[in-house]
This record gives structure tokens, C-alpha cells and sequence, in this order.
């Protein structure tokens, strides 16, 4: 079945082309815009003083069109590729830019697959800006957000689930999320769905041939043997579409809000989670007014930390927003971290109402501060009530810091492979992905229930060909350019 090119695909309104991708080859099926292979360039490091800035360019006749601007021992146009070379960056009067490293890409080992250039300059928005200004005057144009990667996309370097792994490498705050997005980089999401592919379109083959044969009466696959092959494809694509999850919390990190009456010392413990004072602190209540998000990484885990103001009756309209944010801020949390103040007499109302709203699968952790100004266990039934809804309870004083790599423990807890339920060891981490797979398991469904109940194999192979366009979205092998266009959107320049 390998080389046989499947393609149905209803235009959607305000369609304006179609990629199918088939062995590496890219086909292009756009009245509008054929596949752009001229010279592009673009700063590719972030602005700002460094040691170093690189200003990439690729595209047909690239190199001809460095020699414009490089002045060295070499042409560049003579050079063989991975080869660096030294020489100045010079303008129109001849007059040098920058001195700069130039390395040399031949198509189709490089990025894009295509000649590319990347010069090295010295570190500096204005030394960047220039040289990109004589890559832009020699006759490169300025390149669109992701323009590189799209390149490298569509002249078959990468597929789409790599491309998108190269965002979301770029964007991991974590260094979970950079090893999930490496993985991904490497074609690990891909190499699963190429497989579950090959699966589905061997069933089909077998299907589709099994009509050509029940004419003389002969049956190819027993109705038991597709129930079973279908079934076992969508198990996996379940798996993986619920693996979203674990893989958000992987990529996004886990979102904590601490909450709690004024004055208990939210804002301490934030800072001392923070190991800087980012949170006023003051002896009145109601210090805090806003939200403040701040992220820290325990055991390679993102965490966005959100310090809340207090939760009490309202004293004006400020706080009773304060106070709106924060019950905002617990709906959508994965943790709250319930701070107590220890010296103080337990009063239920406010927090009491929090606690409703919580969701099941939100956890829960107590810090019972200010531990240094209390001798005597607290014992409530407060605190039973929160032991029943499966509350971890820290002893903390921030102001002796007891107990803060406790909290630390505790949230670290909750992102070990077994408490995520981590099944899959490269999940899932983009909607796109995940929605997609959730599509196929829909198509799988209805091809499972078409063959119990008995119907031709031909509406059977109708709803598995539509899973496979559905898998075949992830990696790109089918994708409509607003598809491509809203991806490679949300990239840097110069990537
Ligand atoms: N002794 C002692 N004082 C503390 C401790 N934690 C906080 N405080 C003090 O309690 C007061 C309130 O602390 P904050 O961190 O501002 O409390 P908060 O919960 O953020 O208060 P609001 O923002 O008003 O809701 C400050 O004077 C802190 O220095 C502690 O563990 N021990
Ligand atoms: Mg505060």
C-alpha cells in the first residue's frame, strides 16, 4: 500500500489550499499561493546586548546573493556546505558592518533543506539590525514568523508534529517540557502515528480487496479479525489523546494558588517558595489586592505560583475584585495551598465557600503557618474536614522558614510519573494533536460499530479511511494551509 496517495477532503469555507505530503514529496494543491522558495533572511537570536547575534538566510541562489554582502577569502557561492568561513559584512560603499563568521548550508543538508547562510556578528541589535539590513539590500526578503521551519516542513526535513515540537521546545519553561518536546523534535510522536497508520491502511487494503473477492463467495478477513485490529488501534489513539493531560502539566507546568483569610501570610510563603521578596508583606490585612504569578521549576516541573488577596467580606471595591480574582484563580488551579495562620482563631465562612467550589481532582495542601508564635497543636473540625477531602497538612513559619521545603516536597509529589498517571512516556502536550486523535477515535468508533453490525465491508473502510486522515493531520502527511498558516503564526521570526 506504500505510495498510494489518499486524499478526500471536503473544502471548508475560506479553504484556500491543501499539503499532502506522500514519502517525503510535498504536493501543493493551492490556487493561491505556489511554494515559495525565494531568499529569505531574519535575525535569529532574541534582541538585545549578547556575544553573539546570527542573521540566517535561505532559499534559491542564496549564496550568490551573500557574496553580495560578505567580503572574505572565499566566495561563499564556491563553498561546500558545513563550512565556516571568515570575513566582514560590507555595505553598498564598500564599507564594513561587521566582522562576522559566515557558515555555509548546501541544500539539502540544512534546516530548510534549502542553501542557507547564517552569519555570526557580535552581539547587538544594531549590529544585527545592520547586517540584516545588506542581507535585506542585496535582495533577501524579510522572513515571515516561522518561515524557516514551514521551509523545512514542506521540503520534507521535518513533519508537522516535528515543526510543532520546535515551538514548543523554544517555548519549555521546564525541563520536563524540553524533554518531551526534544523527543517530539525527534519524531517519536510521528514514528507512533506513522504506525498506527500503517495498521489502519493495511485493514483497509485487506477490506477493500475483500469486496473485489466476495463476489466468488471467498472472505479475505473474517468480520472477528477487523473487529479485533480495529479495536487494538483505538486503544492507542485513546491512550494517547488521554495522555493530554499528564502532557499539559508537563508543558504548562502546575498551576498552585495560595489562598487563604488576610493576614496569614500568603505573601510570605510565596516569597519564601520564591526565594525572593517578589509579594509585599505588611501586619495589615489586606495587603494583597491582586493576583501575582511567578514560576518556579521543582524536580525539572514547572510550577506557576499565584499569590491571592485574602478572602473576607469585602472592605470596598478593589478588594471584593481581589477577592473575585482569587476564587477565579482556585477555580482554575491544579493545587491550592491553603495557608492557616496557627495564632489565630479558626473562622470557617469564607473559606468554607472556596471549598465548595473545588473540583475533585484538584489537590489540596494546608500550610499551617505561623508556627513560631504557636506552642499548642491545633485541632479543629476545620481540619477534619479538610483531612476528609484529602488534605496534606505542613507545619510552616515563614518567618523561620520551617517547613518551606516541606511544601516543596509535597508539590513535587504530585508530579511523579505514578500520582500523573503518566502511562505514556512521551504524552501528548498539543491540543491540535490531541483533538485530532480524538477525531480519529470517533471515526474508529463508528467503523467498529459498522462491522458488528454486519455492514459492508466498503462503509467500514469509509470510516477507517477517516480516521486515517484524522492521524494523518498530526504529522502532516494531509493538512490544509490555514492549518500550516495558524501554526507556524505563533513562531518566532528567524525560526
Ligand atoms: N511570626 C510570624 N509572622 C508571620 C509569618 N508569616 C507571615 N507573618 C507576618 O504576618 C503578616 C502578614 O503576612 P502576609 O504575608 O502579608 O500575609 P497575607 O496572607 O499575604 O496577607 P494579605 O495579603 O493581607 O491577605 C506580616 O506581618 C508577616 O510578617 C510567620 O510564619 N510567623
Ligand atoms: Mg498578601
Amino acid at each position: 500500500m506504500k505510495g498510494r496517495a489518499f486524499l478526500f477532503v471536503v473544502p471548508a469555507a475560506g479553504w484556500s489550499g491543501l499539503i499532502a505530503r506522500e514519502n517525503g514529496k510535498c504536493y501543493i494543491f493551492s490556487p493561491m499561493n505556489p511554494v515559495d522558495t525565494s531568499p529569505i533572511a531574519s535575525i535569529a537570536t532574541p534582541p538585545g546586548e549578547g556575544a553573539l547575534s546570527i542573521i540566517r538566510m535561505s532559499g534559491d541562489g542564496v549564496l550568490p546573493l551573500a557574496d553580495r554582502l560578505f567580503q572574505g577569502r572565499v566566495q561563499l557561492s564556491t563553498c561546500a556546505g558545513y563550512t565556516v568561513h571568515h570575513g566582514a559584512i560590507v555595505d553598498g560603499d564598500g564599507q564594513v558592518v561587521d566582522e562576522v563568521l559566515a557558515t555555509v548550508f548546501r541544500q539539502p543538508n540544512s534546516y530548510t533543506g534549502e542553501d542557507a547562510v547564517e552569519f555570526s556578528c557580535h552581539g547587538g541589535t544594531a549590529v544585527a539590525r545592520a547586517v540584516l539590513a545588506q542581507a535585506l539590500h542585496a535582495g533577501a526578503r524579510s522572513a515571515a514568523p516561522g518561515e524557516f521551519t514551514r521551509r523545512a516542513f514542506l521540503n520534507g526535513r521535518i513533519d508537522l508534529s516535528q515543526a510543532e515540537a520546535v515551538a514548543d521546545l523554544i517555548a519549555a519553561r521546564s525541563d520536563r517540557a524540553r524533554r518531551i518536546s526534544v523527543q517530539q523534535l525527534a519524531g517519536k510522536l510521528g514514528s507512533a502515528v506513522r504506525d498506527l497508520r500503517t495498521s489502519l491502511t493495511d485493514l483497509c487494503a485487506l477490506l477493500e480487496l475483500d469486496l473485489d473477492f466476495s463476489e466468488e463467495g471467498l472472505e479475505l478477513i473474517p468480520s472477528g479479525e477487523t473487529q479485533d485490529r480495529i479495536r487494538a488501534v483505538l486503544t492507542s489513539v485513546r491512550r494517547m489523546a488521554a495522555s493530554f493531560e499528564t502532557g499539559r502539566i508537563l508543558r504548562e507546568g502546575i498551576t498552585v494558588v495560595l489562598a487563604g483569610k488576610p493576614n496569614v501570610g500568603k505573601s510570605s510563603l510565596f516569597n519564601a517558595l520564591l526565594k525572593e521578596n517578589r509579594a509585599i508583606v505588611t501586619p495589615s490585612a489586606g495587603t494583597t489586592r491582586d493576583t501575582i504569578e511567578e514560576n518556579i521549576e521543582i524536580e525539572g516541573i514547572g510550577y506557576r505560583l499565584i499569590d491571592t488577596a485574602g478572602l473576607r467580606t469585602a472592605v470596598d471595591e478593589a478588594e471584593a475584585e481581589g477577592v473575585s480574582r482569587t476564587l477565579a484563580s482556585a477555580r482554575g488551579a491544579d493545587v491550592i495551598l491553603l495557608v492557616e495562620d496557627l495564632s489565630e482563631a479558626v473562622e470557617e465562612e469564607e473559606i468554607e465557600e472556596m471549598l465548595s467550589k473545588l473540583h475533585e481532582n484538584q489537590h489540596l495542601i494546608v500550610a499551617m503557618n505561623k508556627l513560631d508564635l504557636c506552642n499548642t497543636p491545633p485541632s479543629s473540625l476545620k481540619f477534619q474536614k479538610l483531612s476528609n477531602r484529602g488534605a496534606v497538612f505542613v507545619l510552616t513559619s515563614a518567618k523561620t522558614e520551617v517547613g518551606i521545603e516541606e511544601i516543596r516536597r509535597e508539590l513535587g509529589r504530585l508530579a511523579e510519573p505514578s500520582n500523573l498517571g503518566l502511562e505514556e512516556d512521551t504524552p501528548v502536550v498539543n491540543r491540535r494533536h490531541k483533538e485530532a486523535l480524538e477525531q480519529a477515535a470517533r471515526s474508529l468508533e463508528r467503523a467498529l460499530e459498522t462491522a458488528q453490525n454486519g455492514t459492508s465491508n466498503e462503509f467500514i473502510a469509509l470510516d477507517i479511511r477517516e480516521a486515517l486522515v484524522s492521524l494523518s493531520e498530526i504529522t502532516g502527511e494531509v493538512t490544509s494551509e490555514e492549518v500550516l498558516n495558524r501554526i507556524f503564526s505563533a513562531f518566532c521570526i528567524g525560526k
